[in-house]
């Protein structure tokens, strides 16, 4: 039987040939993160059976905890993507400093920012978790590549993505022109569009935030949870359901999937830190995808994708999902 499924070999081929939005270099980056993000899936996939599970005992830039799968994702996109003569360099959250591609390989044009395994801590209790990852083109008019290259605002980006590892292993994807999703077919090994031209509704009654943390919220968080928790009988006129899987790659999938508002916002515990989330590889890659299939992302009072970064681990407080939720949270911010 003639297999007329779209792989994403296919689907990256037909936008650089057919739709001119991805030259061949860049079709051949994002077919090595997937080929990388396989792999990562096969490792997360065996668990106990394989001996990845657990702490590495080591910490990271952040100061978080490593699991032995966070450092075994870092290293294996690192490895997957050094060699192929498409990328100058690389950031990753789990580590300080950029990865400037060796010189004994050739150096490309473009710079993969990643966060190798988000929700880490959900590894041991078999709970959903995933790779995001973001494409910046290097600044030309300079040799080499430097630190300061990689702090463009997220509205630069020229692909972001996410590889969810979950009860499907699932890719989502943007170059610009919408958010396509492919099913990993694990006895081919192969990527298969299963959703593309995705679409967020406008509007939505499930809200996604770590309700443990209310009493440090800021002003138009509290409001903005209150009158959702006042229901049918309260402002909103209607009633709201929660969901908080702790796994951004998670929440941001059914986001995608069914519509619906993420919040992890700046709080009273750490005052001076904007916010808990990353804007260089979490918070601009789920931004884009977010507005590429019709919601927004702010960090309460700007677009995410137009902060200018100032350092590459910056933090930022996210707003992002179902679009006339987002306008509402932001209209409350603008308000104080
Ligand atoms: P909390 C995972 O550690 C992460 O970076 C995101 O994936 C997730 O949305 C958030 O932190 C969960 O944070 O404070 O609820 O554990």
């Amino acid at each position: 039987m003639v297999d007329h499924r779209i792989s994403l070999t296919r689907y990256l081929v037909e936008q650089q040939r057919v739709h001119g939005h991805i030259p061949s270099e860049l079709r051949l980056l994002l077919e090595v993160v997937a080929r990388a993000c396989k792999r990562i899936s096969f490792a997360v996939n065996k668990g106990d059976l394989g001996d990845a599970m657990g702490s590495a005992g080591s910490e990271n830039v952040q100061g978080e905890m490593q699991k032995k799968l966070d450092i075994i994702a870092n290293e294996t996109l690192i490895e997957a993507n050094e060699w192929g003569g498409h990328l100058a360099a690389m950031a990753s959250e789990e580590m300080e400093g950029i990865y400037i591609v060796p010189n004994r390989y050739p150096q490309g044009e473009y710079l993969l920012l990643f966060d190798p395994l988000d929700g880490s801590s959900n590894i041991d209790v078999n709970v959903s978790i995933g790779t995001i990852f973001s494409v910046l083109r290097k600044p030309e008019g300079h040799p080499g590549v430097q630190d300061a290259d990689f702090l463009q605002p997220g509205n630069r980006q020229v692909a972001a993505g996410y590889c969810v590892y979950g009860p499907q292993t699932t890719l989502v994807l943007t170059v610009g022109d919408g958010v396509a999703m492919f099913t990993l077919d694990r006895e081919q090994g192969s990527f298969i569009l299963t959703r593309e031209n995705v679409r967020i509704a406008e509007d939505t009654q499930e809200f996604a935030i770590n309700m443990s943390n209310m009493r440090h919220w800021d002003a138009p968080v509290r409001r903005y949870i209150d009158e959702c928790l006042a229901g049918a009988e309260g402002p909103r006129g209607k009633n709201f359901n929660m969901r908080w899987i702790a796994s951004m790659v998670a929440d941001v999938h059914r986001i995608l999937s069914r519509g619906g508002l993420f919040m992890y916002p700046w709080d009273k515990r750490e005052p001076h830190k904007p916010g808990k989330l990353r804007l260089m590889y979490e918070a601009n890659p789920m931004g884009w995808l977010i507005e590429q299939a019709g919601g927004a992302a702010t960090n309460g009072r700007q677009r995410i994708l137009d902060i200018q970064p100032g350092q590459l681990h910056e933090r930022v407080s996210v707003i992002l999902g179902s679009k006339n939720e987002v306008e509402r949270v932001t209209s409350y911010h603008s308000a104080t």
